[in-house]
C-alpha cells in the first residue's frame, strides 16, 4: 500500500470531564497492534482538542508519543486562536517530545483575512525544525482557502501538505495537478474512494479508528486497479459510517471501541453522554458491521 493511513486519534475522558490517560493510551495501542495504522493525527477535531486547556493539550501530546514511540508516524494537530498557543504547542511538541511533523486548523471564528493566515502560518513553523501540515475543513470552521491561497501558503518550503476535508473535489483535483510533490491526505471518510481516485497521497479520519481493515483493503484494491473491489468496500464502509453519524458520531465510535475491548470513556462536555438507546445501536452496529 503506497498511500497511507492515519486514524484521528480520539482521546478518553472520565466522566467528569478529565483525562482518561490509560484509556488514551488504549486507543493509541489498539490503532497500532489491532488497526495497524500507518499513523495518528493528534490533537484534531476527533481528539475534541478545541475544547481542552493547553496542559491537557500537551499531556495528551506526551502520552499518545510515549506509547506510540516510532511504531507509527505521528502528527501534532497545534493550531489554536490563540496564535501564541499555537507556537508553545508547536515548540513543546517538536523540541520536548520529539514529533517530526506538525498541523495547525486555519484560524477560525473571527473571518481572518488571507494575510493574517498566512502570517499564523509562517508564525507557527518559524522557530520549529519540523514541516507542517495545513488543517483545511471549511464546513467546521467556515474558512475556504482557494488555489491561489494554497499556492501562497506553500511558498513556506516547512509546509509541506493540506490535511483536506472538504467536500469539493473540484478544488482537489486542481490542488493535486498544481501541486504534485505537496502531501494531500484526505479526512472525508465517506468519500475516501473519489479522493482515491483524484490521487491523494493518503487519508487522515475519525472512523479509521474502528473500521482501518476496510479502508486498507479499499486501497489495497484501488491500487490494484479493482474498482469494482473498491467500490463495494466503500458501499459497506458507507452503510457503517451512515449508522455512527445517525447515532452521534464521536459517542458511538467511542462506544465501538468499548465493545472492541478498548477503555474510549466519554466525550467531553458540553458534548453529551450516551443515552441508554445510543448505547443499544451501537451494539448493533458493532454487531452488523465490526464483529
Ligand atoms: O470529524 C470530522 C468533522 N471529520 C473527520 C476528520 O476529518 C477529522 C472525519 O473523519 C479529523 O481528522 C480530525 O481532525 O480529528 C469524519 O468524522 C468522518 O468522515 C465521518 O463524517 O468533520
Amino acid at each position: 500500500m503506497t498511500k497511507k493511513l492515519y486514524s484521528a486519534l480520539l482521546t478518553s475522558f472520565n466522566a467528569d470531564g478529565s483525562l482518561n490517560e490509560k484509556g488514551t493510551r488504549e486507543i493509541v495501542r489498539h490503532n497500532i497492534d489491532v488497526n495497524h495504522i500507518d499513523g495518528l493525527y493528534v490533537g484534531g477535531s476527533t481528539g475534541e482538542n478545541f475544547m481542552l486547556q493547553t496542559a491537557t493539550k500537551k499531556r495528551i501530546f506526551e502520552i499518545v508519543k510515549d506509547e506510540a514511540g516510532d511504531d507509527c508516524d505521528l502528527i501534532a494537530q497545534v493550531g489554536s486562536i490563540d496564535l501564541q498557543e499555537s507556537k508553545e504547542l508547536a515548540n513543546y511538541v517538536v523540541n520536548d517530545l520529539g514529533y517530526k511533523t506538525i498541523s495547525a486548523v486555519t484560524p477560525f471564528y473571527y473571518n481572518f483575512s488571507f494575510p493574517e493566515i498566512k502570517y499564523y502560518y509562517d508564525e507557527i513553523v518559524k522557530d520549529v525544525d519540523a514541516n507542517l501540515i495545513v488543517y483545511s475543513i471549511p464546513a467546521l470552521t467556515g474558512v475556504s482557502l482557494s488555489l491561489d491561497n494554497f499556492a501562497k501558503l506553500f511558498e513556506n518550503p516547512k509546509i509541506i501538505g493540506v490535511k483536506y476535508t472538504n467536500a469539493d473535489f473540484f478544488l482537489l483535483e486542481r490542488l493535486r495537478n498544481r501541486f504534485p510533490d505537496k502531501k494531500i491526505l484526505f479526512g472525508t471518510d465517506e468519500m475516501l474512494l473519489p479522493a482515491l481516485s483524484l490521487g491523494v497521497d493518503g487519508a487522515i479520519g475519525s472512523t479509521y479508528n474502528v473500521n482501518a481493515a476496510r479502508a486498507q483493503s479499499e486501497i489495497k484494491a484501488f491500487e490494484a486497479g479493482d474498482m469494482k473491489k473498491a467500490l463495494d468496500i466503500q458501499h459497506q464502509t458507507n452503510d457503517l459510517i451512515s449508522a455512527i453519524l445517525n447515532n452521534g458520531l464521536y459517542q458511538t465510535i467511542k462506544l465501538l471501541l468499548q465493545d472492541m475491548g478498548v477503555a474510549a470513556g466519554y466525550t467531553k462536555e458540553p458534548m453529551h453522554k450516551p443515552t441508554p438507546e445510543m448505547e443499544s445501536v451501537a451494539h448493533d452496529i458493532y454487531n452488523k458491521y465490526l464483529k
